[in-house]
């Protein structure tokens, strides 16, 4: 996995060239450079390898996802958002660069990563079109945006926090599918985005591509109670961004409405489904992934 991680870092580099004006190219390459765990595109190269598939043709969009995934970090961090001054163990972007051009950064990048899809891929025209399709559909209203209007819009509902209940008095009419839209489309999509593109560019079968977004909607549903956890239980050292932010802002999350050992009962459900999809694949990287996260939650 640590190969796959320098390949991929490797990768980043060279894709990441510091142009004119060089404050954006430097802010956009900040933080998708910082040391991230790098799981969105470990999960696509190695979805890729498992399907038969050349993990080099994947390799500018697994960059891709990362690029899409730092740009949702940089914009997240923003004090209009959730007001995150570290991310990645370092002053989050817009504390080295400035607001205004965070915001851009995340723009350009949401616009760089596809632009790096096409120029860098060597796939049939038919592949990369399913591809950008997967990553413009993923980026938008309907999922990642998505998901990040209702997770805002569901702060402070009970405690008057930034929007006083104004939106989260309708959020929190079914706070249990409201917390699934908001983990569906805010972190499952990432992961799902990430295993079918490298499903696709392995030219695996529609079954086939369709059991990877069942394992990236589990894998994401898990990930975000993880974090959730990992926001009362972890220390800023192990996580490099500020803790027990959730509680402070009366964050919609499965912590808070179902309590902390139900959420560690749940990840431990998740992952035993996750492992009867993946386990036929003998996957060393997925083995990994899997576990190192059900293990933070059990110290
Ligand atoms: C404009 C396309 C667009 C999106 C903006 C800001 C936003 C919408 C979405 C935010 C999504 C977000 C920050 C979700 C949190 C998911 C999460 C738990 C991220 C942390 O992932 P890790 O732990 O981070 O994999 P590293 O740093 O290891 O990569």
């Amino acid at each position: 996995m640590n190969n796959l991680i320098e390949k991929i870092d490797k990768k980043l580099e060279e894709y990441m060239v510091i142009k004119y004006p060089e404050s954006i190219f430097k802010s956009m390459k900040y933080t998708v450079t910082l040391p991230g765990k790098r799981l969105r595109p470990v999960m696509c190269l190695e979805a890729c390898r498992v399907l038969g598939g050349d993990i080099e043709k994947a390799m500018p969009t697994a960059c891709a996802i990362e690029m899409l995934h730092a740009q949702s970090l940089i914009h997240d961090d923003l004090p209009c958002m959730d007001n995150d001054d570290f991310r990645r163990g370092k002053p989050s972007n817009h504390k080295v660069f400035g607001e205004a051009i965070a915001v851009l950064a995340g723009d350009a990048l949401l616009s760089f990563a596809p632009q790096t899809i096409i120029e860098k891929s060597q796939l049939p025209a038919q592949t990369v079109v399913k591809v950008l399709h997967e990553f413009v559909s993923a980026a938008g209203a309907h999922q990642l945006i998505g998901g990040q209007v209702v997770d805002i819009e569901s702060e402070g509902g009970k405690y008057g926090g930034k929007y006083g209940g104004k939106y989260s008095e309708k959020h929190l009419e079914n706070p249990k599918e409201t917390l699934k839209f908001i983990h569906t489309n805010k972190t499952a999509v990432l992961f799902k985005l990430a295993l079918k593109t490298g499903a696709i560019i392995a030219g695996a079968t529609q079954e086939q591509i369709d059991e990877m977004e069942e394992f990236g909607q589990k894998y994401g549903l898990a990930f975000q109670i993880y974090d959730d956890i990992m926001d009362e239980i972890a220390t800023f050292e192990e996580l490099g961004k500020t803790i027990g932010k959730d509680k402070e802002v009366g964050k919609l999350t499965y912590v808070t409405l179902y309590g902390l050992e139900n959420a560690k009962i749940k990840v431990h459900e998740l992952a035993k489904d996750i492992h009867k999809i993946t386990d036929k694949y003998n996957s060393e990287i997925f083995n990994s992934i899997i576990d190192k996260m059900v293990a933070k939650i059990e110290r």
